[in-house]
């Protein structure tokens, strides 16, 4: 039944000298996951009524430890990952050397990028929250700062670009390997989803931060973030996936079930990730009802792609089980190897990526989104999305990733199944606080312990936000020493020689509709097309800009 197909060029290696700038830019990424965690953890605890500024010295506000976290964790730590990841993966699988000047150049602005935002955040000048919310205004350095990171991914975007290329010159009528598509794909949808918050930094905030601008247009800033905020989520999924369908399979002893459906999933993600930003505006006005609505049926459209994604990767970790010896209708999950670091950290990903993606769901209800909007309900839908499929992912793939890229054998391998588990049940406990309490109407991004207002319906929520971000704070940080330690004192020579790279049952076609999914250029066209028509209406109604708010620093 099982006929093995891959593109396997067995055991390609990048050069060393390109493998540094990809190690380094992972290197950045747990860094700031580990650097966040405790604004994280000071965040939760926040909610359980302590007061941290007296147990946080360095602290001058709740919303600057609230910036530092969004920032290095939903911002950096991402980021930093797939700018070393997707490219990776995409050399790898076409078995082309990158583009060296742009690997290092994208690994420079990266680091640059990330002093100057470090710079503006840990003296006290930017606590304008990771959304950057105009009339809130930050120093010059944060805007930059971020501009710079998101100049380093359309580097590495254009880095994959340049061996895409060269590999369908020299391979003519060839399917492109999955990895690399889906690989590629992920970024390219980024990249046209980067280019309004270029627009919001470059056009707005950074003249305006630096006085160029004397007013700004607080809801164009906060249309713009969303036309690309909203896509950022996926950005932060799309690698987590490129994992669960490409690699887990292989991990699991399973095999990718579809080349075209998975192709297609990634197709989709192109299209639909953009033209959903309004779901972040239900409650926003200056929009129109109708635009409103026809982003909440588009909300809907792109949660079919995760769903098939669910189906898909469970079919592949089915197999897999069986195979491991696994019987009857159930007994396959049991037979997982739930003793590889790697392995059980992504499927605990997966598992709280059910509760995310239904929360998700409620907040896509326009008028479910009514109770929801601007409750700790939010955060804890996210922290079952990217705090945790996404998270969680990315601590897996470092598991076999560190001890790929240093050769060095992961250390504590016990240690790192437990950080899994900790993490996970910290992050259900976490979001049950967060979500009951929400529903009570506990609001997010208000300081609890100073609050002026409060109700006795919210203790119980805040203290199990407060238990679960602790359990939450120590997964990650016994995940980060196992790391560290591998990295310095793993044993040499013991690491993988290769990714793990799954098979899938059948070859990709080579006629009919299928090749099709391969042409970057033409759906990028088409997402396009859908954007314009999910934005223009409101840009033609709306422009020119209200200049009409000057700054402020209320922090
Ligand atoms: Fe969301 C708000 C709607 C997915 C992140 N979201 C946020 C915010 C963040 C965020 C950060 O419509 C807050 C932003 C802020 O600061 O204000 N979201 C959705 C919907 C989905 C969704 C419909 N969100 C994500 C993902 C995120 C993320 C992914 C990060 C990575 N979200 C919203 C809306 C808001 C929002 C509104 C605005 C709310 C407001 O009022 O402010 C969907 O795409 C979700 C689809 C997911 C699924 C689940 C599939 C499950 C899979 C796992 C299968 C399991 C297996 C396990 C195989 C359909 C794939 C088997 C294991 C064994 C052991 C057997
Ligand atoms: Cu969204």
């Amino acid at each position: 039944m099982y006929q093995p197909i891959v593109f396997d060029t067995a055991g390609y290696r990048l050069p060393e000298n390109q493998r540094k700038p990809i190690r380094w830019a992972i290197y950045i990424g747990y860094l700031a996951l580990t650097a966040g965690i405790f604004h994280g953890l000071a965040q939760a605890l926040s909610y359980a009524n302590i007061d941290i500024l007296a147990y946080f010295p360095a602290l001058k506000s709740y919303y600057q430890g609230l910036t530092a976290h969004g920032v290095a964790n939903a911002l950096i730590f991402t980021f930093s990952f797939s700018n070393g990841f997707l490219p990776l993966m995409t050399a790898r699988a076409l078995s082309q050397k990158l583009v060296s000047w742009m690997l290092w150049t994208s690994f420079v602005l990266l680091a640059l990028g990330n002093v100057l935002v470090i710079y503006a955040v840990a003296t006290n000048q930017a606590s304008v929250l990771y959304t950057s919310y105009a009339p809130l205004q930050a120093h010059w350095t944060y805007y930059f700062g971020l501009v710079l990171v998101v100049v380093s991914t359309w580097l590495a975007l254009a880095n994959m670009l340049v061996i895409w290329n060269r590999w369908r010159k020299e391979n003519p009528g060839e399917r492109v390997p999955l990895l690399a598509h889906i690989s590629v794909i992920s970024y390219v949808m980024w990249g046209l989803a980067s280019l309004p918050i270029a627009v919001l930094f470059l056009g707005f905030l950074i003249p305006w931060s630096i006085g160029w601008l004397p007013k700004m247009d607080p809801l164009l800033g906060r249309t713009l973030f969303w036309f690309t905020g909203h896509a950022i989520v996926y950005a932060w999924l799309l690698p987590a996936y490129v994992s669960w369908y490409a690699l887990i399979p292989r991990q699991v002893e399973g095999k990718m079930v579809s080349d075209s459906l998975t192709r297609f999933v990634f197709v989709l993600f192109l299209l639909l990730s953009i033209p959903t930003g309004f779901h972040h505006q239900y409650t926003d006005p200056g929009i129109s009802t109708t635009m409103k609505a026809i982003h909440a049926v588009l909300t809907f459209g792109v949660f079919f792609p995760s769903l098939a994604t669910a189906f898909s990767v469970m079919a592949s970790l089915e197999m897999g089980g069986r195979r491991r010896g696994g019987s009857g209708l159930l007994g396959w999950i049991r037979k997982l190897p739930w003793g590889d670091p790697s392995v059980v950290a992504q499927l605990l990903a997966m598992i709280t990526f059910v509760f995310g993606g239904i929360t998700g769901l409620i907040n896509a209800s326009f008028t479910m989104n009514q109770v929801v909007h601007n409750t700790t309900w939010i955060p804890g839908h996210f922290h079952m999305t990217v705090g945790s499929a996404v998270a969680l992912t990315l601590m897996g793939v470092a598991y076999w990733m560190i001890p790929y890229l240093t050769g060095r054998g992961l250390v504590g391998k016990g240690w790192a199944v437990a950080s899994s588990w900790l993490y996970t049940v910290g992050v259900l406990i976490f979001a049950r606080g967060m979500i009951s309490a929400g529903l009570e109407g506990m609001p997010r991004r208000i300081y609890r312990a100073q609050a002026t207002y409060t109700r006795e319906a919210w203790d119980l929520g805040g203290a199990l936000t407060g238990i679960g971000g602790t359990l939450m704070f120590i997964g990650i940080l016994v995940f980060f020493i196992v790391i560290a330690w591998t990295v310095v004192a793993g044993r040499k020579g013991e690491g993988p020689s290769d990714i793990p790279w799954s098979e899938t049952l059948r070859p990709p076609a080579k006629t009919g509709w299928e090749p099709r999914l391969d042409r970057l250029v033409f759906w990028s066209v088409v997402a396009v097309v859908l954007v314009v028509i999910a934005y223009g209406p409101f840009f033609a109604t709306y422009l020119p800009p209200n200049f009409v708010s000057p700054g402020f620093t209320v922090w």
